[in-house]
């Protein structure tokens, strides 16, 4: 029993080291001028099944979002980043479980249509209530 563990240790010790040498070997041969497979620049290409990737920079102040609506397609990336212009703002979308704090860029899959409401997360003073906008999505 003994004597067969020692077996598997030195079989496995032994695999061990054709496989670090055979990737050492790779490595070596390949070359340094093949780029890695790399993500087209974001923001102007398609996501991945066929949607567009919007971009959008809400400007937050006291006490109103800039823009308060904002259109976009089922299918669509929306890549919403908050901009503090006045004040401390959170931008909150409840259905898609999105809180953005200031500076925050949040990539959000639209993959429902409808109109979906977003507010101010902090409470900012009197016109916080107010702090509200829509994401309509079709
Ligand atoms: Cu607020």
């Amino acid at each position: 029993m003994k004597k067969s563990i020692w077996l598997l240790a030195i079989v496995a010790a032994i695999a061990m080291f054709a496989l670090s040498a055979c990737a050492t070997k790779n490595n070596a041969n390949v070359s340094p001028s093949s780029p890695p497979p790399s993500s087209p620049p974001a923001g102007t290409s398609p996501a991945a099944g066929g949607g567009a990737v919007k971009e959008v920079t809400v400007n937050a102040s006291n006490w109103k979002f800039e823009p308060n609506e904002i259109t976009a397609n089922v299918g669509d990336t929306l890549k919403l980043t908050l901009n503090n212009t006045q004040g401390a703002h959170g931008l909150e979308i409840p259905d898609f479980g999105v809180n953005l704090k200031n500076g925050d860029t949040k990539e959000i899959k639209l993959d429902k249509a409808g109109s979906f409401e977003f507010h101010c997360s902090i409470q900012c003073g009197q016109g916080h209530d107010s702090m509200t906008g829509a994401l309509i999505v079709q």
